[in-house]
C-alpha cells in the first residue's frame, strides 16, 4: 500500500503532493514500482496535528481518488470522517482506512452500504494528545481486545467479516517500547484471522532507535529501519504494508515472501 498524503503538514511528505498533478504523478510512480493499493490521506494524523473540516478534506482528496480510479488503481481513503469516506467511495475508492476504527457514528453504515474493505486501526487517545503519556498494562492484549471489539461492532453493523482488516497503529499513542512489543507479538493479531495491515514507514520510533529519544534520526535515514521492521512484520504474518518508499519496500517484501513460501519452514 503506497502512501499519498495530499496534505500541507504530514510528518514526512507534507506539502510535496498537495498539487493534483504532483499527487497523480507520484501515485503513478508508486503503481509502476509495484504498489497494489494507493492510500490517499487529506488530513495529517501526525502527533499534535490540527484537525480540518470535512469540506476541506473532500476538496483535497475527491478528485485525486477519481483520477486514480480512472487509471485502474485500487484506492484507499485514509479518513475518520464518514462524509469524506462517502465522497471518496462515490469517486471509486475501494477501501476505507479509518485510524479511529469507526469512531464517526455514521462510518459503519457508510462502509456497510458501500461494501468496501475497511481497515480498523488501534489508537490510544487522539492525534493531538496521543504521544503525551501513552500507558498500557499489557499492550498486545489491550490492542488485540480493542480490535476484536471493533470487528464485532463492524460485523454487527453489517460490514462483512471478509472485508475487515486490522492494524496495531504503530506510533499512535505508543512509546518506542510499546511499538517494539506490538511488532514482536504481531502473531497475536495475525492469529485472529483478520488480515493485518502494518504501518511502520519512516515512523518516529525508528528515528528514536537510530538517534536518541530527544534527537531522532532524520526521515532520510529511516529507510533501512523501515525495511527491517516491515520484514519482521511480514515474517510474522502482516498482509498489507503501508509504505512511502514503494520500490524499496516491494523488493524487500518479495524476498521475505520467497523465504516464507519455503517448504522447510
Ligand atoms: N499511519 C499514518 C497514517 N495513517 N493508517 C493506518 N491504517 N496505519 C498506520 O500506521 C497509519 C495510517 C501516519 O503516517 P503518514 O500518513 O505518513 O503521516 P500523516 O498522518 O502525518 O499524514
Amino acid at each position: 500500500m503506497g502512501i499519498l498524503n495530499v496534505t500541507p503538514d504530514s510528518f514526512s511528505d507534507g506539502g510535496r503532493y498537495d498539487a493534483p498533478e504532483a499527487a497523480i504523478a507520484h501515485a503513478e510512480r508508486m503503481l509502476e514500482e509495484g504498489a497494489d493499493i494507493i492510500d490517499i490521506g487529506g488530513e495529517s494524523t501526525r502527533p499534535g496535528a490540527q484537525a480540518i473540516d470535512a469540506a476541506e478534506e473532500i476538496r483535497r482528496t475527491e478528485s485525486i481518488v477519481r483520477a486514480l480510479t480512472r487509471l485502474g488503481a485500487t484506492v484507499s481513503i485514509d479518513t475518520c470522517k464518514a462524509e469524506v469516506a462517502r465522497a471518496a467511495l462515490g469517486a471509486g475508492a475501494a477501501v476505507v482506512n479509518d485510524v479511529t476504527a469507526l469512531g464517526d457514528p455514521e462510518m459503519a453504515e457508510t462502509c456497510a452500504r458501500a461494501e468496501c474493505a475497511v481497515c480498523l486501526m488501534h489508537m490510544q487517545g487522539s492525534p493531538r494528545t496521543m504521544q503525551l503519556a501513552p500507558s498500557y498494562g499489557d499492550v498486545t492484549q489491550e490492542v488485540r481486545a480493542f480490535l476484536l471489539e471493533r470487528t464485532a461492532f463492524a460485523e454487527a453493523r453489517g460490514i462483512a467479516r471478509e472485508r475487515l482488516w486490522i492494524d496495531p497503529g504503530i506510533g499512535f499513542g505508543k512509546t518506542v517500547e510499546h511499538n517494539l512489543t506490538l511488532l514482536r507479538r504481531l502473531d497475536a493479531l495475525v492469529a485472529t484471522g483478520y488480515p493485518v495491515l502494518l504501518g511502520v514507514s519512516r515512523k518516529s520510533f525508528l528515528g528514536k532507535l537510530l538517534g536518541a529519544e530527544d534527537a531522532p534520526a532524520p526521515l532520510e535515514a529511516r529507510l533501512e529501519g523501515t525495511l527491517a521492521a516491515q520484514s519482521i512484520g511480514q515474517w510474522l504474518g502482516a498482509r498489507i504494508l503501508r509504505v512511502h518508499d514503494v520500490g524499496e519496500a516491494v523488493r524487500a517484501a518479495r524476498i521475505v515472501a520467497a523465504l516464507t513460501a519455503s517448504p522447510s519452514r
